[in-house]
């Protein structure tokens, strides 16, 4: 089992404990506005940076560099709201980041008021940056041995709880929801593209050169880059200083430089059956 001094569990899902089981269970009956979005996904799968696309999307003064605003602060985590923001004083369009499994979610947003961006990523590649992401985390469970972490994130027994469950989670009920799904490798491909079918997906449109000032600065070299999209400011209560970063390498197919070819085969003997049950193929490298 996780330690308790890192996480708790609410109605099964696994929860860092510098939230609350009251916060959480709270989210049921917050209110959606129509025009807000969540940008929904398993840890590790690209939230931070769909988090500066919609920023760089909805708002003209980050695009062109005179508002100097982070992410973070101005789309916070719905479940883990470190910095105390009034959610509901939030300027519209309100955009949220959330881990959170698709049945913790809003009631209103289940009943597809509301839009949500769903991102996945390739598991090995998810695994890998868990990985590296939990040894600079103050709160998260310091595993350093991979093998064990590994064991761990198979059996579900880390924050956001497994990974399957959550993808197919979010797959197999969509639709109660008004939801963009996206990948992480398509992304990766075809920034472009999916920039626009973000704008079309919340009825934005943007001029060529704007999408051009999006993409541009959404690519991982300009965001590494930028104290606005990088999260080199996280509170030092939550990551240590030094020890790694957000944006650490970005690339699809890392899992290679980190599992043995015995642990690649252990994680498809766990896994690789369940994901051929998902509407999805993902891309390996
Ligand atoms: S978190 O903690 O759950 O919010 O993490 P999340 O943002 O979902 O995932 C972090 C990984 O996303 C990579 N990332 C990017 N990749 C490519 N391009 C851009 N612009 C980009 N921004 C963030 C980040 O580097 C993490 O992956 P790894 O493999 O660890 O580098």
């Amino acid at each position: 089992e996780p330690s308790k001094e890192f996480v708790f569990n609410y109605k099964g899902f696994y929860f860092a404990v510098n939230t609350t089981p009251e916060h959480v269970a709270s989210l049921e009956n917050f209110e959606i506005k129509d025009s807000d979005i969540f940008i929904a996904t398993y840890p590790k799968s690209g939230t931070v940076w769909t988090q500066n696309i919609l920023s760089l999307i909805i708002h003209e003064g980050h695009r062109n560099g005179t508002e100097d605003m982070e992410t973070m602060d101005r789309i916070p985590w719905v479940e883990y709201n470190i910095k105390n923001i009034d959610f509901a004083n939030l300027p519209l369009p309100r955009v949220f980041a959330t881990h959170l499994p698709y049945y913790l979610t809003p009631r209103d947003l289940r009943n597809k008021k509301g839009r949500v961006i769903y991102v996945t990523r390739n598991p090995k590649d998810v695994l890998v940056s868990y990985y590296h992401f939990s040894k600079f985390m103050v709160t998260l469970e310091k595993i350093p041995d991979f093998n064990l972490f590994m064991e761990r994130f198979l059996a579900g027994k880390v924050l956001a709880s497994a990974w399957f469950d959550h993808v197919s989670g979010w797959y197999n009920h969509a639709k109660d929801f008004n939801i963009l799904f996206l990948t992480y490798e398509e992304m990766k491909k075809d920034l472009r593209s999916a920039v626009l079918k973000i704008c079309n997906f919340i009825g934005k449109k943007l001029s060529e050169e704007e999408i051009e000032s999006v993409v541009r600065q959404a690519t991982f070299e300009n965001m590494q880059k930028d104290p606005r999209a990088n999260y080199e400011n996280m509170p030092d209560d939550i990551a240590i200083k030094g020890k790694g970063k957000f944006l650490r390498k970005g690339t699809v197919g890392d899992w290679k430089n980190t599992m043995t070819v015995a642990q690649s085969e252990r994680f498809d003997e766990v896994l690789k059956e369940k994901i051929q049950t998902l509407p999805i193929k993902f891309t390996w490298d």
